[in-house]
């Protein structure tokens, strides 16, 4: 499998980019996937610019290879992650839980190649009137904070609406994930839960070992009513958000609020401290097919042999 023009002019060998997955995705996994050929991306979530700023000099230590970093827009420290990232001239910055336009001037400005993470067509061209690099182009499947479409339909109505690359992202764990992303025109894909269970992955072992257990069914969406949805491993914070969530809905003034302090600090306590109690472990409708550690570089070789068959296979029944 060749890199697609985006991944060439970057110098990278596979169209895989890791998810930017906030708490997860630390220097270490963006090294690694970046060593492995794909584009490692450091997850700078609810972290203050300084920890971004050091596992910025974490990753350039361990690799010589381009990588980026995910600026989620909803946290507190927004605007000094933005300026660690302009300082540090990472190479790729994706986004995440919002509407990037007003920093993208800023990013290209600093020679970062730009792509926000979308949920919407509409986002979507928003972002390429504004001139940015690509879009990520996420379903509902994915873990963590998503839309509302689902992957198969939310990539080729991106691909129709855009001229730039579109990279899908969603329920996509391996080369047959791969392979469908390309023919529904996308030009890469982006995957977050199989890197959950990377070697390189430092989480705590009941997180990974959460994801390996998985079946298909035991993600669930919080959030849905209160208007964040959030896709996490079911356990009992999980469903104690959810029966908290449903009986807020159900009064005439609902007071959404109350989750807060059920959610916050959830996703540290679960990616830290293995919290099954307490803690929200985010993670994709493909956790369920997520079957054992393994190191960033055999993920991406597996992941990218599988798709390269497929794809040749393909070539008879046209
Ligand atoms: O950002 C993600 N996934 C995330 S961020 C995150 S940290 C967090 N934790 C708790 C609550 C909220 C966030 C965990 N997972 N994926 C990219 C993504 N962006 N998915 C959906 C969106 C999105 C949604 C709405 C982007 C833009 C948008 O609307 C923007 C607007 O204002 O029009």
């Amino acid at each position: 499998m060749k890199a697609t023009p985006f991944f060439q002019e970057l110098g990278i060998k596979y169209p895989i980019i890791q998810g930017g997955m906030a708490w997860v995705a630390d220097g270490q996994l963006a090294a690694a996937v970046s060593n492995g050929g794909g584009l490692g991306i450091i997850g700078a979530g609810n972290a203050p610019g300084a920890v971004v700023a050091e596992q910025i000099k974490v990753a350039r230590s361990l690799t010589d290879k381009p990588f980026g970093v995910n600026v989620m827009l909803m946290s507190p420290f927004v605007e000094e992650v933005i300026e660690v990232v302009l300082k540090a001239h990472v190479p790729v910055v994706t986004t995440g839980a919002g509407n990037p336009g007003k920093y993208i001037d800023d990013f290209k400005a600093a020679g970062s190649k730009v792509v926000p993470v979308v949920p919407s067509v509409a986002l979507a061209r928003m972002m390429a009137r504004i001139g940015v690099d690509g879009v990520v182009a996420e379903g509902g499947e994915s873990g963590g904070h998503i839309g509302q479409l689902a992957t198969l339909p939310l990539v080729p109505q991106v691909v129709d609406a855009v001229d730039i690359p579109v990279f899908a992202a969603g329920g996509i764990g391996d080369g047959r994930g791969v392979a469908a992303a390309f023919m529904l025109g996308a030009a890469g894909v982006q995957m977050g839960t199989r890197f959950l269970a990377a070697s390189e992955t430092n989480i705590h072992e009941n997180y990974k070992k959460a994801v390996i257990k998985a079946k298909d069914i035991d993600t669930q969406v919080t959030g849905r009513f209160a208007g964040s949805p959030v896709r996490v491993l079911k356990n009992k914070m999980s469903k104690k958000f959810l029966k908290l969530e449903k009986a807020e809905a159900q009064k005439p003034e609902p007071d959404f609020a109350k989750l807060d302090e059920l959610g916050n600090g959830s996703l540290r306590r679960a990616v830290q401290e293995g919290d099954k109690e307490t803690g929200s472990f985010m993670a994709g409708e493909i956790a369920g097919m997520v079957k054992k550690v393994q190191p960033a570089a055999e993920i991406i070789q597996e992941v990218v042999g599988q798709a390269d068959q497929l794809l040749s296979d393909a070539g008879r029944f046209v």
